[in-house]
């Protein structure tokens, strides 16, 4: 379904094995050293949601190649398979390929089973390419909230994201405002084994 111009979601892109798949490599991924981190933002504040990234290391507000809050380990590679699924994603939502700038980074977000973590509203200005970001979302279901360029404020969209989903953010969604206002504990899929929710955004850097 389309929610606005080059927003496309997807629900139950990934069936139960590819979902499996994915997880159990967010766990390899999420193991220290350079596993989950607690991101602080130049306020001084933490994020609730705990992050690992591949491919470069993202921090509020830019991407390096060494690592600037997080435990001085080298940053992690971004697998191959990844940006075939990234391509795949784009494939699927929009008909037609993805463009030919490679996907070169992925941010895993953790979000806890008790419902704690939360994101605000926000725009993912970081990348220097404006390549669609693709979005996979794993165990809890969440309340995921899209708005528009213009700022925090309304119009916005509350759109459900399942384990499985897909979600496709380009062209002139790509600058939208958006966030996770809640998470929906003992949501996940039984068959799963995750308590919480993990999301997977994958992206161009254009460096
Ligand atoms: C719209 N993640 O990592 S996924 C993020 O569920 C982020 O963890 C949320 O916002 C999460 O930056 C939302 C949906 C999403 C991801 C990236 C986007 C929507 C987006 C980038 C541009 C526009
Ligand atoms: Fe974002």
């Amino acid at each position: 379904a389309e929610v606005a111009p080059g927003a496309v979601h997807v629900p139950g892109w990934l069936g139960p094995a590819d979902q499996r798949r994915l997880l159990a490599a967010c766990r390899r991924w999420a193991a220290p050293p350079a596993g989950l981190r607690t991101v602080r933002m130049p306020s001084g504040g933490e994020m609730s949601v705990r992050t690992v990234c591949l491919g470069w290391h993202w921090f509020p507000y830019g991407y390096a190649r060494t690592v600037v809050d997080g435990d001085g380990a080298p940053v992690k590679p971004f697998p191959a398979w990844l940006g075939e699924l990234a391509r795949d994603a784009v494939a699927r939502a929009y008909g037609r390929e993805a463009g030919p700038e490679p996907y070169d980074i992925a941010l895993v977000n953790f979000y806890d089973a008790r419902g704690k973590a939360k994101m605000g509203l926000h725009r993912d200005g970081d990348e220097k390419s404006l390549a669609p970001v693709v979005s996979l979302s794993l165990g809890d279901t969440c309340v995921f909230r899209f708005g528009h360029p213009g700022g925090r404020t309304r119009p916005w969209t509350d759109v459900e994201l399942r384990s499985g989903d897909l979600f496709v953010f380009g062209g002139p969604s790509r600058l939208a405002y958006h966030g996770v206002p809640r998470t929906l504990p003992g949501t996940a899929p039984p068959a799963l084994g995750l308590d919480g929710r993990l999301n997977v955004t994958l992206r161009v850097s254009g460096l």
